[in-house]
């Protein structure tokens, strides 16, 4: 067993929904959503099995190699341009799908893709963006799902600077909801961090609207 396998470094927090109040975004944070036996089981096996990759991305011209690693999987019919690349989703798989299903049902939405991002370390991370691809629609409802080392999530109103900045620590088996007009009006990052720690797994699950399903 690697360093990395070590789940029992992660706790999970008991059991608790944080609903948010922000102007011009529903966002709602469910801590424990996994139980700690699941989150760990999830983490392992999400670690060893997803495709991951290290893209490039190219900004203002010039190419990078994307500062984490991901996957891209759903069902076949979802594609999607991301940072100028053509994503073609793997397909499910049986941690992708028992995820898929806790979180659509404890929320009412239904998914066609997760998007997997992994923090190997404090020097991975992801710039100020936000997820409003015309491929989500209009007001997309995003659930994002967090594994492993607890990453502060940093999200700003991109518009109203007397609206502050929040952080939000995204703990072992956390659910966070983003809804309602976010993708407009806010953007959110992972920075790095100098301190040394352990990876983090993220999931997006996201509904994507392609010419085969509308
Ligand atoms: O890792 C996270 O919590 C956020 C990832 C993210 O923003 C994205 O994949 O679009
Ligand atoms: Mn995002």
């Amino acid at each position: 067993m690697s360093l990395f396998d070590d789940t029992s470094l992660f706790t999970t927090p008991k059991p608790r929904t944080v609903q948010y109040d922000l102007p011009d975004a529903a966002l709602t944070l469910y801590e424990g959503f996994f139980l700690k036996n699941d989150a760990d089981r999830l983490y392992t096996s999400l670690l060893q099995i997803t495709e991951w990759r290290q893209e490039p991305i190219t900004l203002y011209g010039k190419t990078y190699p994307t500062p984490r690693l991901t996957a891209w999987y759903g069902d076949p019919a979802t594609s999607y341009t991301f940072s100028g690349s053509k994503w073609q989703p793997h397909p499910w798989n049986a941690d992708l799908l028992f995820i898929k299903e806790r979180v659509e049902k404890a929320t009412d939405t239904s998914f066609n893709s997760v998007l997997l991002n992994l923090y190997r370390n404090g020097n991975d991370s992801v710039s100020w963006h936000s997820d409003d691809e015309k491929e989500f629609g209009r007001n997309p409802t995003i659930a994002s799902v967090s594994f492993g080392e607890t990453r502060p999530f940093h999200i700003r109103h991109k518009f109203r600077k007397d609206v502050e900045k929040i952080q939000i620590p995204l703990t072992h088996g956390s659910l966070l909801m983003m809804a309602g007009p976010m993708q407009h009006f806010w953007e959110h990052q992972v920075p790095k961090t100098a301190k040394p720690i352990h990876p983090r797994i993220n999931l997006t699950f996201r509904f994507v609207y392609s010419p085969t399903n509308t």
